[in-house]
């Protein structure tokens, strides 16, 4: 049953045309560059993140293979530091962010029964500089420039007498440029989150996933201008002759470690907390009900978010910081598992209660739930200081945040991928190619990482690009290699699969799982303008809900079809309650421009090209001028309450 693209009694035909004459673009390369469809730059974010997945997980294999064997010489050490240092950043920032931005981008809008983002072309100038910065960092790879002191560039490695050359202004300038994306799409989301829900949708019947990425958006907030600070600091340091960091010179070291993990432990649920919201939405599909212990799952989401800013100093039990700071975050970091065990249970008992239907997506859940609990238990190691002195800097804590990484987001993530790819692309996956997929992913993951806790524990140390021929260490080692082929492998499935379905995948139906959010209940994939008539809500799974069906169908009220231009509906922060109408923007170039005057000025800095860098300043702010530049405003369509 199609709600959609059938007129009704609330919906003529004649509005139905206008709709789509006002949100529908003819394909044209000025089209394609300059759209402000919230779901094409959703797929734009699934599309780039998922390539630069890719190059990351190539070196990690590089990796492996030089690591299979002891005393191998396929890889020199000053690459291996470029490989291990790009594998981490770019997994981080370049993949994990940007994927969970991208099924953001495409879900928000439509979950919370809206027509776009709330500011359309940020959205798009969000995605160009996220393009742009992650070409920036990955250009300097051929050029054996990249960065070369690990995703978390401690100084004084990174200083400018240890470390010359380009490698940390790449990373310190890649950053910042990437920043400018993560905080712009950020502030999007909380405001799409808080003023564009349909009218009914009051706080307590917001979706989990929603919720996930509005907590997510709020710690990209407030974590990130640690890391802002840090990076500008680092590349005065290098460049301009400050002594932020230099001891010597009243500086502090220590100083970059904080302000890193200040950003860097929120940044790790700033990764899986959109993932656990993924779990939320795949689950009600899958179980037949909805989560068990809503309110106490929005609860833990918000406390997760707040407590993660209080436990950086654990990434730090190695330093010299005086015991009793220790003691603290030490708690604090064992208080921080009881909010994610209440959405470990809350799952486990939804998949309890439910009925379950063994798809590929539960697979992927069941995967998560497995391996993100082991890394867990590793986790809550750590939390003990004596333990962590003994493990810090071996492979015990690669395979950690692995099982933490891979478990908690990557796992979701796929079940995210075949869960939505019937709306995304209007056509279904193939079920026998996708259990391939996860079965080679699962016992490859396992293999890879399992063994690094034993050849961690044996004390072999991490970032080092060759070894002894040591018992315990070879052959476990090999065995990791072996896993890491057998994981690739899931992953080339998974490509596979999607391009399978892309050519040859049968049409999908709007609501193929029974799923409980408004997606759904728009067609597969959905109109240019979402929903032909913007949806009222009674509950918390208004797609299961006849009332939403009512309210979108015959007799709804004509104040929600909008069709005089592109407009969608604004409500209240709290109860949702219908405000007004207002216009949307259409397509622009300007976005793309003020990403591409961005990309010089930051290429300009990298090389030193100064008097270039001011032209690109310039240009920066004439763009922005015209961008900003006051429209002349459409007279506004006044709605009923
Ligand atoms: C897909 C399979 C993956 C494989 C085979 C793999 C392999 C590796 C290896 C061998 C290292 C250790 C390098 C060393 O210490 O010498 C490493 C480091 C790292 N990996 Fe992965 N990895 C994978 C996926 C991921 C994912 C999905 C993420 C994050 C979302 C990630 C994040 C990291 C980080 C942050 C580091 C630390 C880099 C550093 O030491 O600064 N990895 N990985
Ligand atoms: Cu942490």
């Amino acid at each position: 049953m199609s709600t959609t693209s059938t007129p009704s009694a609330g919906v003529g035909r004649e509005d139905l045309e206008r709709l789509a004459a006002h949100w529908e673009e003819r394909p044209s390369l000025r089209a394609w560059l300059s759209t402000v469809d919230h779901k094409k730059i959703g797929r734009r974010y699934l599309v780039t993140a998922g390539f630069f997945f890719v190059l990351a997980g190539l070196s990690a294999l590089v990796m492996r293979t030089q690591l299979g064997r002891p005393e191998s010489g396929l890889v020199a050490p000053q690459e291996y530091n470029q490989l291990f240092s790009m594998h981490g950043t770019a997994m981080v920032f370049l993949f994990a962010t940007p994927m969970l931005f991208g099924f953001g981008n495409f879900l928000v809008p439509l979950m919370i029964g809206s027509r776009d983002m709330a500011f359309p072309r940020l959205n798009a100038f969000g995605y160009w500089v996220f393009l742009f910065a992650g070409l920036f960092m990955w250009a300097s790879l051929p050029f054996g420039a990249a960065p070369n002191n690990g995703w978390f560039g401690y100084v004084p490695l990174s200083d400018e007498q240890n470390n010359p050359g380009l490698h940390m202004d790449v990373y310190a300038l890649g950053l910042l440029f990437l920043g400018i994306s993560t905080t712009s799409g950020a502030i999007n989301f909380i405001v799409t989150a808080l003023k564009l829900r349909a009218p009914g949708m009051s706080l307590n019947r917001v979706p989990l996933f929603v919720w996930a990425i509005v907590a997510t958006a709020f710690m990209v907030v407030f974590a990130l201008p640690a890391l802002n600070a840090d990076n500008a600091m680092l590349f005065l340091d290098r460049r301009f002759g400050t002594h932020f960091f230099d001891p010597s010179h009243g500086g502090n070291v220590l100083l970059w470690q904080h302000l890193f993990w200040i950003f860097g432990h929120p940044d790790v649920y700033i990764i899986v907390m959109p993932a656990l919201g993924i779990v939320s939405a795949v689950l009600p599909a899958f179980t037949r009900r909805g989560v068990v212990g809503y309110v106490l799952v929005v609860l833990a989401i918000v406390s997760i978010s707040i407590i993660s800013f209080g436990v950086w100093v654990h990434h730090m039990f190695a330093t010299g910081l005086p015991q009793l700071s220790f003691s603290f975050f030490s708690a604090a970091s064992t208080i921080i598992t009881i909010p994610s065990g209440v959405q470990i249970f809350a799952w486990l008992a939804t998949m309890l209660l439910g009925r379950l239907v063994l798809r590929v997506p539960l697979l992927f859940v069941i995967g998560f739930i497995v391996t993100f609990v082991l890394g867990g238990f590793t986790g809550a190691m750590f939390a003990v200081t004596a333990f962590d002195q003994q493990t810090t800097d071996t492979y015990f804590v690669v395979a950690h945040f692995h099982y933490v990484l891979i478990g908690g987001a990557v796992f979701p993530m796929l079940a995210g991928v075949y869960y939505w790819l019937p709306k995304i692309t209007g056509r279904m996956y193939h079920e026998g190619l996708a259990r391939w997929a996860f079965w080679l992913f699962f016992t490859g993951m396992h293999v890879t990482f399992f063994p690094m806790h034993l050849y961690g524990l044996f004390g072999m140390p991490r970032r080092v690009y060759t070894y002894p021929n040591i018992a315990g260490w070879a052959g476990w080692n090999l065995v990791s290699t072996i896993g890491s082929y057998l994981l690739a492998l899931g992953v080339l499935l998974t490509i596979v699969g999607v391009v399978h379905t892309l050519r040859r995948g049968r049409p999908a139906p709007p609501d193929p799982w029974g799923g409980d959010t408004l997606e759904w209940s728009t067609a597969s994939p959905p109109e240019p303008y979402n929903f032909p008539v913007l949806p009222r809500v009674h509950s918390l799974h208004p797609t299961w809900d006849a009332r939403t069906a009512e309210s979108t169908g015959p007799g709804a009220s004509a104040d929600r079809v909008l069709s005089g231009g592109r407009r969608t509906l604004l409500t209240s922060e709290l109860d949702a309650r219908q405000e007004r109408a207002v216009a949307m923007p259409e397509s622009t170039l300007k976005p793309l421009a003020l990403a591409g005057a961005l990309l010089l000025g930051f290429t300009a800095l990298l090389l030193a090209w100064y008097p270039v860098a001011v032209v690109a300043a310039l240009a920066v702010a004439a763009t922005l001028a015209v961008w900003l530049w006051p429209p002349r405003l459409p007279e506004q369509e006044e709605v009923g309450p």
